[in-house]
């Protein structure tokens, strides 16, 4: 891991040079607002949420972003991997200390999802859905994910990374076999490179706006928003969560932003966390 000054360059790097993130104009250009000041600029990291969670145990301030171009060891929920090619796409923690209820963390990931899907809808207007609780999908393949990663007490929440992986500029010879099927990148869907400071700007000025929201006026407003975006809703889908499995009909998610289910009892079931996967297409 190297937090980049000058270091000697192979061909490929210099390549990759012309298209790396200038993290000293991102900054300058956050410089007004609560989030990017600072922004700490990796090429190679093993992972922007662990690196995060480091700097907030060594008490940094609420606000700092750690971006990287590429991670060996990019994560996303339950240990699983997230594919993160070199200089294509983006990969960013945050950091944020939210006066929240522990037991309404799972806040964050929506208000984020929220800002995600309004950052993404620009360049593929009426194709973005969010996918409870975490992704963002265009039709059915992943374009992006959020891994949510809180440090807690019974009483309060110390810290929140949100950390976001986003498919901008991917073409998909750089994505394993197996994922091809299921993923995607704004380049593969509307043929145009995608400028990966200018989203990145966007993207952290939107989440700030919607934390900003959050902060405020609480999480109503936001589910409404989230719930324009919501895939499947009055779809059939299976929720599973380890070796538990509950299958019903979409509704939504509650005030508190756990997924509604009318199960076939007709009763409503609340999911805190999980899988869903739809069961008809
Ligand atoms: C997520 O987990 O979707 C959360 C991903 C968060 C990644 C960011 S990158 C910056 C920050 N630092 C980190 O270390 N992580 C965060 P989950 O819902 O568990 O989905 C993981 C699944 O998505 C994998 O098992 C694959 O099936 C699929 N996947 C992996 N890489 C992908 C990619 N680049 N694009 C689309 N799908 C991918």
């Amino acid at each position: 891991m190297s937090e980049t000054t000058s270091i000697s360059l192979s061909q490929d790097a210099k390549n990759a040079e012309a298209v790396a993130l200038d993290a000293a104009r991102i900054q300058q250009a956050l410089a007004s607002g609560r989030f990017g000041n600072p922004l700490h600029y990796f090429r190679e990291i093993g992972s922007t949420n662990s690196h995060a969670r480091e700097l907030a145990e060594a008490g940094a301030a609420e606000g700092m972003v750690v971006v990287a171009e590429s991670q060996s060891q990019g994560r996303g929920r339950l240990g699983r991997r997230w594919e993160s090619p070199a200089f294509t796409n983006l990969y960013l923690s945050i950091l944020l200390r939210p006066k929240l209820a522990p037991a309404h963390a799972a806040q964050i990931t929506l208000m984020a999802a929220v800002a995600l899907a309004d950052a993404v809808e620009v360049y593929v207007p009426g194709q973005v859905a969010i996918k409870w609780p975490n992704d963002i999908l265009i039709g059915k393949k992943k374009l992006a994910g959020i891994l949510t990663e809180a440090s807690c007490d019974p009483e309060r929440i110390h810290h929140v990374i949100l950390g976001i992986g986003i498919n901008l500029n991917y073409t998909s010879d750089a994505m394993p076999e197996d994922l091809r099927r299921r993923a995607t990148s704004l380049l593969e869907i509307t043929g145009k490179p995608v400028h990966r400071e200018s989203f990145l700007q966007a993207l952290l000025q939107g989440i700030e706006r919607c934390y900003g929201e959050l902060e405020q006026a609480g999480f109503a407003a936001l589910a409404q928003r989230w719930q324009a975006y919501f895939a499947w809703r009055g779809r059939r889908v299976r929720v599973k969560l380890l070796d538990q499995v509950t299958i019903g009909t979409a509704k939504g998610i509650d005030p508190d932003g756990a997924l509604v289910l009318i199960d076939d009892y007709g009763s409503e079931q609340r999911i805190l966390a999980g899988d869903v996967i739809p069961l008809e297409t």
